[in-house]
C-alpha cells in the first residue's frame, strides 16, 4: 500500500508520564480508523483504545486534525500515549503496518512549509524554539515565531519594490524627468530609509544570534587533578567516573549544567599524560580536539602538586589561552576558597569539600550575554545574517551609482538586494537550503 503518510515520537526519548506520536498524511481516518476502538472527530479529543486484533497497545487520547487546519495542512493525528518507551515504540510499528511511513527529521515542519501553513523563517524559528537555551533565547525565537522577524524583512522589501519601480520608469522613460535633481533627493532619502531599516534588524539579529550560542567549557588537565569530581558536584549528580586511579576517564563527555535557567555545556576530558593504552591514547587525542570548541577552558591542577612543567607544556604545546587555573584539593593545603584576578585568572577550590563550586560558576555567569529584552530582538541564523548583510553592501552601492546618475547599475544592485531579502523569506528557496534548514530539525516536528 503506498501512502504518503508519515509518523514519529514527539516527545523526548525515555520513559515520561505521557508520550505523543505524531502522524501526517492525506485520508488519516479512513486508513487508520480500524486501530482505534472510538469514532474520531475533527479537532476533538477522544479517549478511545489502540487495538490490533484483539490485542490492546495502549488507551489513549487522540486527536484529529482534519486537512487543511492542522500544523502540517494535511490530516494529522496526535496519539498521546503512556509514556513507556516500549508502547509508544510498538504503536509506530502498529502503524507502519497499517501504510505509515517514519518521518525523517523536521519532514512535518517541511510539509508545513510546502503547504504554505508557515514561512520559512518561522519554520527555522520554530527549531530554534526548541533548541532555545534560556527564557532570553525563547522570547527570540518567539519574536521570530510570531511573524514579527517576517513583518520586519518585509516591509524593507516592500520600500525595496517601490524604489525599484520607480527607477525602472526613470530608466525607460527618461524624457519624462523634467526635475531630475528632485528625483533624485527623493531617491536618496528612499535609500537612506531602507539602510536604516536595515541596520536595525541586523542589530536586533545579530544579538539574538548571540543569544542562541551555547557556550561551552572544557574541564582539561593531567589526571586525577579532579576534573571529574568538580564536574559531579557542579552537577550535582553522579555523572562521570571518579576513582583514585590514574587515567579513569578516558572519553570527553559533554554534559548541559543549568545556571540560573541559562543552559551550558561543560566537558569532561580524559586527563592527558604519556600512555600506551590505546583507549586512553584517543580519549586525550579527542580532548585535546575539544579545546578547539570550548569558549573557554578550566585547567584543573592538584594544589598539593602545584603547577609543574607538565602543565606548561600542555598549556603551550595546544596553544591553550583563554583559560583560568583550577586549584582543586585546597583541603589538602589548607588554603581557602578565593579568585584572584591575575592572568590568567586562578580559582581555588575543594571537589571534595564542595567549596568553591560558586566561584567557577559565577565565573560562568560573566561570559552571559546581557541582551536588552526590550528591544525587538530576533534569534537570527547566521544564514539571515549573511543575507541581510549582503542586502545592505548592495543598498550602499546604490548611494554612490545616484550620485554618478548611473540608474542602471543602481537598478541591478537594489535587484540583487531584494533578492538578499527574499531568500530568507524563502521566496524560491533551493532544494539543497530546504535539506538543510529541516534536517536540523528533531525528528517529529
Ligand atoms: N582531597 C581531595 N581529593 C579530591 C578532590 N577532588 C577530587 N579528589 C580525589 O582525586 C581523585 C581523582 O579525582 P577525579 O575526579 O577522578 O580526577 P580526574 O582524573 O581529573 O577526573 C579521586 O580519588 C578523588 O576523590 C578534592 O577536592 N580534595
Ligand atoms: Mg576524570
Amino acid at each position: 500500500m503506498s501512502t504518503n503518510a508519515i509518523c514519529a515520537i514527539a516527545t523526548a526519548k525515555g520513559s515520561s508520564a505521557l508520550g505523543i506520536i505524531r502522524v501526517s498524511g492525506n485520508d488519516l481516518v479512513s486508513m487508520l480508523e480500524h486501530l482505534f476502538t472510538k469514532k474520531l472527530y475533527d479537532r476533538k479529543a477522544t479517549l478511545t483504545d489502540i487495538k490490533k486484533g484483539d490485542i490492546l497497545f495502549d488507551n489513549c487520547i487522540v486527536i484529529l486534525y482534519c486537512a487543511p487546519k492542522s500544523y502540517t495542512g494535511e490530516d494529522v493525528i496526535e496519539i498521546i500515549t503512556h509514556g513507556n518507551p516500549v508502547i509508544m515504540n510498538s504503536i509506530i510499528d502498529l502503524l507502519c503496518s497499517s501504510g505509515v511511513a517514519h518521518a525523517a527529521p523536521g519532514e512535518f515542519t517541511e510539509r508545513a512549509f510546502l503547504n504554505s501553513k508557515i514561512t520559512l523563517e518561522k519554520a527555522e524559528a520554530t527549531a530554534d524554539l526548541i533548541a532555545a537555551s534560556d527564557i532570553q533565547a525563547v522570547r527570540a525565537a518567539q519574536n521570530s515565531l510570531t511573524g514579527k522577524f517576517f513583518v520586519d524583512i518585509s516591509k524593507i522589501s516592500s520600500s525595496i519594490v517601490a524604489l525599484r519601480a520607480e527607477l525602472e520608469s526613470i530608466i525607460n522613460f527618461p524624457e519624462d524627468e523634467d526635475a531630475p535633481d528632485l528625483n533624485n533627493k527623493r531617491i536618496r532619502d528612499q535609500i537612506n530609509n531602507v539602510n536604516n531599516k536595515l541596520e536595525r534588524v541586523i542589530i536586533n539579529s545579530k544579538e539574538g544570534r548571540k543569544l542562541n550560542d551555547k557556550r561551552v567549557y572544557a574541564f582539561i588537565g593531567r589526571p586525577n587533578s579532579g576534573k571529574s569530581s568538580i564536574i559531579n558536584c557542579l552537577l550535582n549528580e553522579d555523572a562521570s567516573i571518579v576513582t583514585s586511579n590514574e587515567g579513569t576517564t578516558r572519553d570527553c563527555i559533554e554534559y548541559e549544567l543549568n545556571i540560573n535557567n541559562k543552559i551550558v555545556s561543560v566537558i569532561d576530558t580524559a586527563g592527558i599524560r604519556f600512555t600506551q593504552d590505546e583507549a586512553e591514547i584517543e580519549g586525550i587525542e579527542r580532548s585535546l580536539k575539544t579545546i578547539q570548541k570550548a569558549h573557554k577552558i578550566f585547567y584543573v591542577v592538584d594544589q598539593s602538586k602545584g603547577l609543574n612543567d607538565d602543565d606548561h607544556n600542555i598549556l603551550k604545546s595546544n596553544n591553550i589561552n583563554n583559560y583560568h587555573i583550577v586549584f582543586n584539593k585546597i583541603d589538602l593545603g589548607g588554603t581557602k576558597a578565593k579568585v584572584l584576578k591575575k592572568s590568567p585568572p586562578e580559582i581555588y577550590i575543594s571537589a571534595i569539600k564542595r567549596e568553591g563550586l560558586d566561584l567557577i560558576k559565577s565565573t560562568i555567569e560573566e561570559d552571559f550575554v546581557k541582551v536588552d529584552m526590550s528591544q525587538d530582538i530576533y534569534l537570527a541564523r547566521s544564514r539571515h545574517i549573511n543575507h541581510l548583510v549582503d542586502a545592505q553592501e548592495n543598498v550602499y552601492r546604490c548611494l554612490e551609482h545616484l550620485s554618478k546618475q548611473r540608474y542602471d547599475i543602481l537598478a541591478e544592485d537594489m535587484r540583487l538586494a531584494h533578492l538578499a531579502l527574499s531568500s530568507i523569506l524563502g521566496q524560491n528557496p533551493s532544494e539543497e537550503l530546504l535539506e538543510e534548514i529541516f534536517t536540523s530539525f528533531c525528528i517529529g516536528k
